[in-house]
């Protein structure tokens, strides 16, 4: 069984896990507490070397890095249509993917950091001004589609959903941006969608 090392606050961690349902496979949550500094550890640091979560082990294979880990369970347990595989669509995909390193580790989860976890080293006028900048793209992207690319959803999706989501977080209002937030909703009525705190199951009607 495919084992999850993360931390129920980490939106890189809910990404795989978000996955690993989206993909109904079964999995072991391993916590690292890494507001104990579990993730120093000789033992975690030789997953990995970079002392963050989240980290999958698949029988032998150890994968760092939630893009990556995103990438590796469509393409080995996926079908084609969460990654797929031509030149141009996975150049698409690969864009976002990008995208959550840059942009949105730049603005949104850095403001949650700065507020939620108090990281008070961050310039949190920055975050900011770059969490409105990529808001305002994806509102503009989305307000003429459904998913971030092609007629349904890919990893792009799930790699940009968490941060995006857990913007509030970071004393970011969502309200401005209604396509980015109905784009939400649309994610949260994927089968097997799970929950974190601060991303809740919509409200049953
Ligand atoms: N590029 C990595 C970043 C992972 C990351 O920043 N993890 C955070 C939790 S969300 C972490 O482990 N932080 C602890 C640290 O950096 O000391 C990914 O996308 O998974």
């Amino acid at each position: 069984m495919i084992k999850l090392y993360g931390h129920e606050l980490s939106g890189n961690s809910y990404k795989v896990k978000l996955f690993l349902s989206l993909l109904d496979i079964e999995y072991e949550w391993l916590k690292i507490d890494l507001l104990k500094g579990e993730h120093q550890t000789p033992q975690f640091l030789a997953l990995n070397p970079f002392g963050q979560v989240p980290v999958i082990v698949d029988e032998d294979f150890v994968l760092a890095d939630a893009q990556a880990i995103l990438v590796y369970l469509a393409s080995q347990y996926g079908n084609e249509q969460w990654f797929p595989q031509d030149a141009k669509s996975l150049a698409l995909v690969m864009r976002w993917l990008s995208t959550t390193a840059g942009e949105i580790r730049q603005g949104p989860e850095s403001a949650r950091l700065y507020h939620l976890f108090k990281v008070t080293s961050i310039n949190i006028e920055r975050a900011k001004q770059r969490a409105e900048y990529i808001l305002n793209q994806l509102n503009q992207h989305l307000s003429t589609r459904q998913w971030l690319e092609f007629e349904h959803p890919t990893i792009a999706d799930v790699a940009v959903f968490p941060y995006i989501s857990l913007a509030p977080d970071g004393k970011i209002d969502l309200t401005p941006y209604p396509h980015v937030l109905a784009w939400i909703e649309r994610i949260k009525t994927l089968p097997n969608f799970v929950e974190m705190s601060g991303i809740a199951k919509p409200t049953q009607v």
